[in-house]
């Protein structure tokens, strides 16, 4: 019904437009055509000085009306140290363009008015004028070198690699569909290697795990990084092109697969002084960006204020695939202690996920700092046992002392913490120690007993190669006879499969 009242009136309309232009032929015919012609050369050169003003005024309004929502502007101030040089870049072209832009629009129509066609008027022809010609190109060039100097400046600003000797932090942005692979260095500072042939899926940055820079790096969900510290980004890609933007810090460059990109900058505002500008008040006390005080749930009044919630973001600036949208990461920058503090808190992804594991090529070996580490905890469970009184405590778990299946062969890594007790042994002079084997209850008894033994006799001869005298020494087996935990679950079993010792003397 409402399509068919349509179509009527689109008839109507055109119906009424011819006879309008037949009515108007016909009053032509009376007044004579050139009459008619000039007055309405006339009108519509009115007309179009009318739409001019509204026009520019219309572009004035709107360009102020919209100013807070654009990226150099108000809320949306450079949150890093070049981004205000880009800024800036951008303010001088708007200044001069905008000027041109006015000019010329007003121009257009005044001639479009002032020669429109009048009896008696006749065009002027002029083929060509050296003068204007050298006013309208030098004027251009002028403004454009002068324009074009002050980008590159700006350019090479933010383009400049760091110097290797001066301080920064390097953190490296990986793009995948969808989402970004965040790694730090750890505390070593530097990023360890990668190898596309070793991605994996317990490896999704293809590390070397026998490059020691790679042991201590880490992988977070959130970018952190101090205030006012210089940071390099490398940028990569492992499928397809996606684009590392960090709009508020002016920092946009392509991630390509297989051609590492990166990018410079130094946060100069941290995550709290931008949200409480955001949130700012003017002099009578009324919201300076009114929009930054909605509360993020519209149907929530109570919800935190948008300026509360705010944070710095990581988006992906490249049409990447479907889920792009999801390539998100929250930014925050703090101040250089809270940075220590969160750094100090992050597990190194080699040592929690893949150290001891299948895929790890170092199973074989101790770090310098697991044997420190090692060593410091069996000497402070020793001073401990040493100081107790009662007798229970004076048992000390050889954790990582252990055995091949099945065997009394001592695995190569045993070794660590056997020396550390052969230290402590030639250290306290007058200790005794009875060193005792325990197996889980699985097997037969004897078995397990002659297992246990053999084990705990393997202990001692190692000591006795240190030089430990055998009157100290006692070995004995236990088989399954003294459990520590529920020998029905595996974890049970693997606690009860252990070589202790006791101080029996000291
Ligand atoms: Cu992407």
């Amino acid at each position: 019904m409402t399509a068919l009242l349509a179509t009527i009136c689109l008839i109507l309309i055109a119906i009424i437009v011819v006879q309008i232009g037949k009515v108007t032929e016909l009053a032509s015919k009376i007044r004579g055509e050139e009459e008619v012609e000039e007055q309405a050369n006339k009108r519509h050169g009115n007309y179009s000085m009318l739409f001019m003003v509204v026009f520019l005024v219309a572009t004035v309004i709107s360009a102020w009306y919209y100013k807070d929502s654009m990226l150099w502007y108000g809320p949306h101030e450079s949150a890093s140290e070049h981004g205000s040089s880009l800024d800036s870049i951008f303010n001088i072209t708007l200044f001069f363009t905008g000027i041109v832009f006015i000019i010329t629009q007003i121009l257009l129509f005044y001639f479009a008015w002032k020669y429109r066609g009048q009896r008696g008027r006749k065009a002027l022809y002029m083929p060509h004028d050296n003068r204007l010609e050298v006013v309208w190109t030098v004027i251009p060039a002028v403004v454009m070198t002068f324009l074009v100097v002050g980008g590159l400046d700006a350019w090479n600003e933010v383009m400049a690699d760091v110097d290797p000797n001066e301080e920064f932090i390097e953190i490296e942005g990986t793009g995948y569909q969808f989402a970004w692979h965040l790694r730090y260095p750890g505390a070593d500072g530097k990023l360890g290697a990668r190898d596309y042939k070793l991605v994996s899926a317990t490896n999704p940055l293809g590390q070397n795990w026998t490059d020691p820079k790679n042991v201590d790096d880490f992988h977070p969900s959130e970018i952190y990084l101090p205030v006012g510290k210089k940071v390099r980004v490398r940028i990569t890609a492992r499928d397809v092109l996606h684009n590392f933007y960090l709009p508020h810090f002016r920092v946009k460059m392509d991630a390509v697969p297989g051609m590492p990109t990166y990018f410079v900058f130094t946060p100069k505002t941290t995550t709290e002084e931008y949200r409480r500008k955001l949130g700012e008040l003017n002099l009578n006390g009324e919201p300076k960006y009114p929009e930054w005080h909605e509360p993020i749930d519209p149907n929530d009044p109570e919800s935190p204020k948008k300026y509360e919630a705010f944070d710095f973001e990581l988006a992906c600036a490249e049409l990447c695939g479907k889920g792009h949208y999801a390539m998100r990461r929250v930014v925050k920058i703090v101040s250089e202690g809270e940075y220590q503090d969160w750094l100090s808190k992050q597990p190194s992804y080699y040592l929690s996920t893949i150290r001891g594991t299948e895929d790890d090529p170092n199973k074989d070996m101790l770090f310098e700092s697991e044997i420190r580490e090692r060593r410091q905890e069996f000497n402070d469970k020793l001073e401990k046992a040493i100081s107790a009184e009662d007798p229970a405590a004076k048992t000390i778990e050889l954790n990582h002392v252990n055995f091949e299946t099945n065997s009394a062969e001592l695995t190569k890594l045993s070794a660590y913490q056997l020396d550390n007790l052969a230290d402590a042994l030639n250290k306290y002079a007058s200790m005794s120690i009875e060193i005792s084997g325990h197996t889980d209850n699985t097997g037969e008894p004897e078995y397990n007993q002659q297992l246990s033994e053999q084990r705990a006799q393997k202990v001692k001869s190692y000591l006795l190669g240190k030089g430990v005298a055998e009157s100290r020494l006692a070995a004995v087996g236990y088989g399954a006879t003294r459990p520590v935990a529920d020998n029905s679950t595996e974890e049970g079993r693997e606690q009860n499969r252990r070589t202790e010792f006791r101080i029996t003397a000291q």
